[in-house]
């Protein structure tokens, strides 16, 4: 490899590092992100400029390849709302897999036509073939195992305008199927070190790796599916890590193993977060049937103008966001709620956030920091939840899940999972529009509890409605 390559290698690597780094906080991660996209682009110049092609219409194509891809890159992160990241997250994982495994596919194919006289048991056929292997394993078992978490998240898809739900389904014997399907594998993975002109191996073992995606994500369901989708997003890295291997190039094996350790770190934050093991989200399907609960109590709704004289003079308040306040998109709002209170009657307010709260890592996070909350008032669950039972006032913004009661006991979706301890605060204020069940579909006895004020409305609406009735007040 050339001096320059190398060099340009070595940037590159450095930027995703220094990136990384810098994601560590919300203030600098938006610089982070910028230093991780400078570090792809210095390598993938410095590949494209390095590669010797044959002519000017390998040029076009290559031109036109990261030209397209661009645009789709573009248009996506232009157009995606904030609630549909993580639908994007795990699309963007599915493609990264499958490029890596398309990229090792075409390496070995390229080998297999230029190499038929190799005797077998020869040492690079070898690590050829078991890297190979390995890719395309991680690689499809990505792409489909991704979509099918996009579909999961989205809760659905509409085929000719019938909308049709995600099924989640895992019943105990796909335990074994899946453990079959990896030791077939590398079954086929020795095998075509003995054979390696023989496609089939490589086609069964592409087909199998498709399959152990859906059948690995299909039991998942509920609350688990964060777990899922960071997991996903670490095979993603080790796909590109072992097609790097394959083509000798060292920045996608730095980048690959950087997303897949990352990935790996998160996923484990997120299972001790759900408060299980990572062969407990993928063997034991918490997430049940998908189905949702349904409602059979009724709770009397209030208005903004009864919460407000209920918030006049509440020295401490915690405010508890959740994906409905992503929806609604009434960060903005909740922030002058937090300034008028502690204006007006010097209430301490703080934020009380949950790791799963919204749909993405770090969600709560991100909306609040857009609407200049100052950072030192996010308060991390483990942190906050002591003083709850000192707060006048639980004001939940669309959480439901993460407030839950019914994680505390053995049984169910969210059985298990650490919560918002809410239900200990003097009084509880839940702004949604509905008794509706959250992501994990189960009903939650907060509402109905008798310190409970349920505002019924979007969360828009509801917040303005409140603040006005502060400010007359
Ligand atoms: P959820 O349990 O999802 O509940 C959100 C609530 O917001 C819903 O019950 C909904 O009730 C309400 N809502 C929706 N639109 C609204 C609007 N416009 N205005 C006001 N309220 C609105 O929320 P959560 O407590 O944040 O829990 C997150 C869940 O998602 C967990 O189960 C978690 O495991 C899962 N999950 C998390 C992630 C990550 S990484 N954070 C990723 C995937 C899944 P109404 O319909 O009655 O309004």
């Amino acid at each position: 490899m050339e001096d320059w390559v190398s060099l340009g290698y070595l940037l590159s690597a450095a930027l995703f590092i220094f990136g990384l780094k810098k994601l560590g906080h919300p203030r600098t991660a938006p610089f982070g992100n910028q230093l991780g996209a400078l570090g792809m682009l210095v390598a993938v110049l410095t590949t494209v400029l390095s590669m010797e092609l044959a002519g000017d219409a390998e040029w076009v194509l290559i031109g036109a390849g990261v030209a397209l891809g661009s645009l789709i890159g573009y248009i996506m992160a232009v157009r995606v709302q904030m609630t549909g990241m993580p639908e994007l997250v795990a699309l963007f994982n599915g493609f990264g897999g499958a490029a890596s495994a398309l990229v090792a596919l075409s390496e070995v194919w390229r080998y297999m036509e230029h190499s038929s006289n190799i005797p077998t048991g020869n040492l690079e056929i070898t690590v050829i073939m078991v890297a190979a292997g390995l890719s395309a394993l991680v690689g499809w078992m990505t792409l489909t195992g991704s979509l099918l978490a996009m579909y999961k998240l989205k809760g659905g898809v509409s085929v000719f305008g019938k909308w049709i739900k995600t099924p989640t389904w895992g019943p105990p014997w796909l335990n074994p199927v899946k453990v079959l399907l990896v030791i077939a594998v590398a079954v086929l993975i020795y095998l075509s070190i003995d054979e390696p002109t023989n496609t089939t191996y490589l086609w069964s073992i592409i087909g199998i790796s498709c399959l152990l995606g859906l059948v690995l994500v299909l039991p998942i369901g509920g609350a688990d599916m964060p777990v899922v989708v960071s997991l996903l997003n670490s095979l993603s890295g080790i796909a590109a890590a072992f097609t790097g291997f394959i083509i000798g190039n060292s920045a996608l094996i730095i980048a690959g193993s950087l997303v897949g350790a990352s990935g790996l770190i998160l996923t484990f934050i997120m299972c001790k977060a759900m408060n299980r093991t990572l062969p407990d989200v993928l063997f034991k399907s918490f997430g049940g049937s998908g189905e949702k609960e349904s409602l059979t109590r009724t709770k009397v709704g209030s208005d903004p103008d009864e919460v407000a004289m209920m918030i006049d003079g509440a020295q401490k308040v915690i405010i508890v966001p959740g994906y409905g306040m992503a929806v609604s998109q009434c960060q903005h709002q909740v922030k002058e709620f937090a300034d008028l209170i502690a204006e007006k009657y010097d209430t301490d307010v703080k934020y009380a956030i949950h790791p799963v709260a919204g749909r993405m890592p770090g969600h709560m996070n991100v909306l609040l920091a857009e609407a200049n909350v100052p950072y030192e008032q996010l308060i991390e669950m483990d942190e906050i939840n002591p003083e709850f039972p000192e707060c006048d006032v639980a004001l939940i913004i669309g959480a439901n899940d993460t407030t839950n009661p019914a994680a505390r006991s053995g049984e169910g979706p969210l059985a298990g999972m650490p919560i918002i301890d809410a239900d200990a605060a003097r009084t509880v204020v839940i702004i949604k529009r509905s008794l509706s069940v959250g992501y994990a579909g189960v009903d939650n006895d907060l509402f109905y509890m008798d310190k409970t004020m349920m505002l019924f409305g979007d969360g828009k609406a509801m917040m303005t409605g409140l603040n006005n009735a502060i400010k007359e007040s």
